[in-house]
């Protein structure tokens, strides 16, 4: 063992529940962090608040809950023996699927042994004087780590609204993103829903099969695609699995790391009769493909136009009440929020039993014990379905406190807006990894191989530092500046800036609006595996 390391292990080895890493989070991220850092012989300890596996998919059970990437696309490729011997059984996932798959990945791996259940993490912070972090638990236990890992996952902070009266409401409370286990029988009740974000869109037409009444109560229409969800086709899954390294090889080649087939013309270099049929086709065929019609539906608002109003039509063609499905209809740019894949969704205003409440002009009044007001209207609930989404990004991990050189948190360091280099690493904070932070491709991107390629990175890096005797790694300032400067240039170039998104904070009351996701999964892997080529150049080691 080289002489610092040697060191740093003597001068450590008195510290009590010691580890060189700990992984903060057991859904996607943590468990294959766990995996990489075990198979380099680390001593590792994952902490998760929940009482089991699933991160994301543990708490978001709500009705209908479902993955918008096709199955064989969200699932784990570092292991093919893992890839061939799972069979998924539908084109998208649903949540009880994929909460069991992750369970399979650990118990086929042994993993849960270092994973510490029903323990949230509460505070984090950096020992200068022997480069370590201790991690502290809302219970009082404390450990201590050389590298401390944020695998909390983007969309894991669920973002309550603060509506007048919330807490006076009597009727029974849900928020999508931290369901109850237990079945909610909704049959014969009167139900509100307050957003019609992804969730809403999933949840709200199996709601309607099964309230007395349910009301939604929409602040912005989103963008509906057809999600033509189906059994797997087995010969399609043959097929895959026959050269799945070449499947995922070509995927990751991909924009956003997701097998669309993209159009190599403009919307605007065709008849009016050829885009229309090029929409149809991918409508027909259902997902993110509708997003590859054209090759400038992102960048081109004029082309971008088009789109919406294929959309649009479709939501008149479907909606009986021509008022509703103007109601339904977004003017905004199609893709810049994330785009909704449904099921019947616009087809459920057309049930007698639910009924679409505007509230773009007049935000809700107040939440009253039965029901909730709004435009002086009360609407008497038996039950409220808050589908109002996450502090995206940032929220997990500023709910932790914590503290990097010179106690500076990071609350202070992201206080305009999170600086992070390549979404891993960030300057003041040494030792200190976030996987799918900030300043990556994330949430724009196959969060599966997204995660995977963090993961890959980070246990290289790891090795990288114990190979060449150094104890500490952090980006400097000037790399970190450069590559928001990126961030934010790159989304310039794009119309995924011009509407009020999660992607740039604007969901969330006083949050700093920055473009937060990188666009473009390629160009950032070739990106990182530079860096690591030339020497972690941007990062400096001791
Ligand atoms: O959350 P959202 P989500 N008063 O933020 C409304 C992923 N996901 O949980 O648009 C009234 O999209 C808000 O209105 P507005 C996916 O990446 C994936 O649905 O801000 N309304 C909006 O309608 C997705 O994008 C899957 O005007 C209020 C809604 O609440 C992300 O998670 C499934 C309000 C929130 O929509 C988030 O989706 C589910 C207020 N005060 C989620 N505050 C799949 O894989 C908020 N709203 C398919």
């Amino acid at each position: 063992m080289p002489d610092a390391q040697q060191k740093f292990k003597k001068a450590t080895s008195k510290l009590i529940n010691n580890f060189d890493a700990v992984v903060i989070g057991a859904g996607f991220a943590g468990l294959f962090m766990l995996y990489k850092l075990r198979e380099l012989g680390l001593i590792v300890r994952v902490f998760e608040a929940a009482r089991e596996l699933g991160g994301t998919w543990f708490w978001n059970r709500y009705p209908g809950a479902r993955c918008d990437v096709e199955s064989m696309e969200y699932s784990y490729q570092f292991s093919e023996e893992l890839q061939q011997e799972w069979k998924w059984t539908e084109r998208y996932a649903s949540q009880p699927e994929i909460l069991s798959y992750i369970n399979y990945v650990a118990d086929k791996f042994q993993l849960r042994q270092d994973i510490q259940f029903n323990t949230r993490v509460k505070m984090a912070s950096f020992n200068e004087a022997i480069n370590r972090w201790t991690i502290e638990m809302v219970d009082g236990q404390k450990v201590n780590a050389q590298f401390c890992i944020m695998a909390t996952g983007c969309l894991s902070a669920p973002n309550l609204p603060k509506f007048k009266g919330l807490e006076t409401f009597e009727g029974s409370l849900y928020h999508t993103g931290n369901w109850p286990a237990e079945k909610i029988d909704f049959s014969g009740k009167t139900i509100g829903i307050i957003g019609t974000g992804s969730s809403a869109v999933q949840s709200i037409p199996l709601i309607a099969q099964e309230a007395k009444h349910l009301f939604v109560f929409q602040r912005s229409p989103n963008y509906v695609v057809p999600a033509r969800n189906k059994p797997i086709d087995p010969l399609i899954e043959q097929q895959i699995k026959a050269d799945y390294v070449s499947f995922r090889e070509r995927n990751n080649r991909k924009p956003a790391a997701v097998n669309i087939e993209y159009n190599d013309r403009s919307a605007l270099d065709v008849t009016a009769e050829e885009r229309q049929l090029e929409y149809e086709a991918r409508w027909e065929q259902g997902g993110f493909n509708f997003l590859g019609a054209f090759n400038d539906l992102l960048i081109n608002q004029a082309a971008n136009e088009t789109a919406a109003e294929f959309v649009r039509s479709k939501i008149r063609q479907v909606v009986q009440d021509p008022a509703v499905a103007e109601i339904l209809s977004p003017h905004d740019v199609l893709g810049c929020k994330r785009l909704c894949l449904g099921t019947n969704y616009y087809e459920t205003y057309n049930r007698p039993n639910v009924t679409l409440i505007d509230v773009s002009g007049s935000p809700i009044e107040e939440i009253i014990k039965n029901g909730l007001r709004v435009k002086g209207k009360e609407y008497p609930l038996d039950c409220l379905v808050l589908a109002t989404g996450f502090d995206a990004m940032t929220g997990a991990l500023l709910k932790i406190d914590i503290r990097g050189k010179n106690g500076t948190t990071l609350k202070q360091k992201w206080g305009a807006g999170p600086k992070s280099y390549l979404g891993i690493g960030i300057n003041g904070f040494p030792n200190l990894f976030t996987i799918t932070g900030p300043g990556s491709p994330s949430v724009l991107s196959n969060m599966l191989p997204s995660i995977e390629q963090h993961v890959n990175w980070i246990a290289e890096c790891i090795e990288y530092m114990r190979k060449h005797d150094f104890i500490s790694i952090e980006p400097t300032k000037e790399a970190e500046e450069a590559w928001v400067s990126h961030v934010n240039e790159v989304a310039s170039q794009t119309l995924l800036t011009t509407c009020n998104s999660w992607y740039l904070g604007a969901n969330i009351p006083g949050k700093p609006r920055v473009f937060m996701p990188y666009i473009g999964f390629p160009a950032y892997v070739d990106k990182c595996t530079e860096v690591v080529l030339n020497g972690y150049k941007g990062f400096v080691s001791n």
